[in-house]
């Protein structure tokens, strides 16, 4: 391989981002296999060193010496001293090229600079599990090893022979545990805020702007779906939240409760669900219901001893029920950006908008999956009467 080759290829090394991290709603996965990422990894360790002797010689090499390589494989032309008798010797061209010699002093420290930005790199991470070079098994095996590792983005084997970059929360995020020991090292595998500048909805979901509020909204009479992956790292715990808002006149599980051979697989609720796998697999389900004090089966099932319908066994008790509307009436057809659904708070009196614990759910899987999680927002009527967005999504796995 030429020099000039060589060059090329370690700008393209350096400039590039090899490994993506892989966060949220983020769709573009970037993975390297481990025999690449050892490939990369000693084919850089050669060329610093090449590299670095080679500038070694070129500062400390005697003019004489290099007049005597010169003469012998050069056309025997004049030769002076420094960068440019340097780059006339390796890449066999003439010092009079000034151009040519001052684009590739450029293109050196370039790559010196980048190496020796990812030698730092290489060095100061090498033997922590949960580093480049080093990817753990998952987010709790980091923490096995590091009692005290805090959150923060790791290296995690995904599939086999692959690793991502995924952030870690080694803390109690969602609440799910009695104690550090047993808690904490969940993946992160989805975070939308749409309280952040310029941030997107999933593809598919209305971006909608009412009252200071950016948020995430349904489509008409039917489910819309989004995933996030979860990188293939097998997970048998999922735990998070989703803070929304409702517009208009919600049903709750109304559509269940009037057709109970209604699937999962179709707008039985009002809501956004969680499911895994196909067929879906169910995690948990945000019902937003028609009101919080009202007694009829639109309204949450736990608001009173009076609700008379039959939940979907698919559910169980996995869901949070929340409304935005206090009053027993027909709400106006408008954004109750007021009040946050599924937050826990907020909640009048006869509410059971704190059923479960929102705003945090933990679930625990009859199986260990690698599932990637679905997102749903589900209505059965049109937007123009009734919409369910959310605000905030953030899931982790464990
Ligand atoms: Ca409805
Ligand atoms: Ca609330």
């Amino acid at each position: 391989m030429s020099y000039a080759a060589i060059f090329c290829l370690l700008l393209l090394l350096s400039a590039t981002s090899v490994v993506g991290t892989v966060d949220g709603n983020d769709s573009t996965t970037e993975c390297v296999s481990q025999e690449e990422l050892a490939s990369v990894k000693a084919e850089m360790e050669r060329r610093v060193d090449q590299l670095h002797s080679q500038l070694h010689y070129r500062q400390n090499v005697t003019v004489g010496i290099l007049k005597d390589h010169c003469s012998s494989t050069n056309t025997g032309g004049a030769v002076e001293t420094g960068d440019t008798v340097f780059m006339s010797t390796v890449f066999n061209i003439t010092q009079n090229d000034a151009d040519i010699i001052a684009y590739l002093e450029k293109v050196n420290q370039t790559i010196n600079e980048r190496l020796d930005s990812l030698e730092d790199s290489i060095n100061s991470n090498d033997n922590k599990a949960g580093s480049f070079l080093n990817p753990a098994h998952n987010c709790s095996h980091i923490l096995h090893q590091h009692p005290q590792a805090t959150s923060g983005h790791y290296w995690v084997q995904s599939s086999p022979g692959y690793v991502v970059k995924m952030f870690c929360d080694m803390e109690r995020v969602c609440g799910c545990d009695e104690g550090r020991g047993e808690g904490g090292g969940w993946v992160r595998v989805a975070n939308i805020n749409m309280t952040r500048p310029n941030e997107n909805c999933p593809a598919g979901f209305r971006k909608v702007t009412d009252s200071g509020k950016t948020m995430c909204g349904g489509q008409s009479s039917r489910c819309i779906s989004t995933t996030f992956s979860s990188q293939g790292l097998l997970y048998s715990r999922v735990c998070g939240k989703i803070i929304g808002y409702q517009f208009g006149r919600t049903n709750g599980l109304l559509q269940y409760i009037s057709d109970n051979t209604v699937s999962i697989d179709t707008s039985f609720v009002d809501g956004i669900v969680l499911t895994h796998g196909s067929p879906r697999a169910h995690i948990w389900t945000f019902v937003a219901g028609h009101d919080q004090i009202s007694t009829i089966n639109e309204d949450c099932p736990c608001n009173s001893n009076s609700f008379s319908g039959t939940l979907p066994p698919y559910i169980g008790n996995d869901y949070f029920c929340d409304s935005a509307h206090t009053v027993n009436n027909q709400p106006p057809l408008s954004y109750l950006t007021n009040d946050p659904l599924w937050d826990g708070a907020g909640c009048v009196s006869g509410s059971c908008c704190t059923f479960n614990s929102p705003p945090w759910f933990c679930k625990n899987l009859s199986a260990p999956t690698t599932d990637a999680i679905e997102l749903r927002i589900c209505l059965n009527d049109g937007i123009d009467d009734e919409d369910v967005l959310f605000e905030i999504v953030e899931l982790y796995v464990q």
